[in-house]
C-alpha cells in the first residue's frame, strides 16, 4: 500500500507560514483496481455461465444438475459482492462491463462439467495473477483479502474434479446419467446451505 505524501498547500519565504495538507491518494494502485474489477467482471460471467448451464439441464430433465448449478451461479454472484464490497471499503469504484453470452449448447453432460473444470481453473489462474500483482506492489491488505478466494478456488476444482471423477466411475451412458444427476442432486442438498454464505464452498 502506498504512503500518503504531503503536499504544499500555500507556502512563504524562510520566515513565511506554510500550509502542509496531507493529499487523499486512493488505498489500492490503479492497476489493482483494474484487476480487481476484472475479477468483479469474472464472476458475474462465472454466475451467468453456471444459470445457463442450470436451465440446459433443466431442459434436458437432469433435476439435480440443474438445482445444484443454480445454487452455483447464486454462489458466484457472492463472489462478486465480496470484491464489490472490498473496492468500496477503499474508496474505488466498481465498474460492471458488458459481457459476452455464455454457450447454452453442451454435446453431453460431461461435456459441460468438463468445461466448468477447465473454467475454474481458468478462475484460479486468475486469482494467482492477482495474487502476484498485491505480493510484487506490494500491497499486503489485498494479499490478505486474496487468501479467501485462494481457498475458495482449491475447493471449487476439488468440487468440480470429484463430479467428473464420479461421472468416469458410473458412466453417463443410459441410467449412468441418472444416477449421476442423483448424485449431484445430493451435493445440490448439502451445497443449498452454503448458498449464501461467505466461507469457501465444501465439496
Ligand atoms: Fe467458481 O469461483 Fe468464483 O471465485
Amino acid at each position: 500500500m502506498r504512503s500518503c505524501s504531503p503536499t504544499v498547500l500555500k507556502g512563504g519565504g524562510l520566515s513565511g507560514s506554510f500550509f502542509v495538507a496531507t493529499e487523499i491518494e486512493p488505498m489500492l494502485t490503479p492497476a489493482m483496481i483494474d484487476r480487481l474489477n476484472e475479477q468483479i467482471n469474472l464472476e458475474i460471467y462465472s454466475s451467468h455461465l453456471y444459470l445457463q448451464m442450470s436451465s440446459w439441464c433443466a431442459h434436458k430433465s437432469l433435476d439435480g444438475c440443474a438445482q445444484f448449478l443454480s445454487q452455483h451461479a447464486d454462489e458466484e454472484m457472492t463472489h462478486m459482492r465480496r470484491l464489490l464490497n472490498y473496492l468500496h471499503e477503499t474508496g474505488a469504484l466498481a465498474i460492471i462491463s458488458g459481457m459476452e453470452a455464455p454457450p447454452h449448447h453442451f454435446d453431453s453432460l460431461q461435456a459441460m462439467f468438463e468445461k466448468i473444470y477447465a473454467h475454474e481453473q481458468f478462475v484460479t489462474h486468475k486469482i494467482n495473477d492477482l495474487v502476484h500483482l498485491a505480493n510484487t506492489e506490494p500491497d499486503y491488505a489485498t494479499l490478505q483479502f486474496l487468501q479467501w478466494y485462494v481457498a475458495e478456488q482449491h475447493q471449487e476444482e476439488f468440487l468440480f474434479k470429484s463430479i467428473l471423477d464420479k461421472m468416469a466411475l458410473i458412466g453417463t451412458e443410459g441410467q449412468g446419467l441418472f444416477f449421476i444427476d442423483q448424485e449431484v442432486a445430493k451435493l445440490a442438498a448439502t451445497k443449498g446451505i452454503k448458498a449464501n454464505s461467505m466461507e469457501p464452498a465444501q465439496p
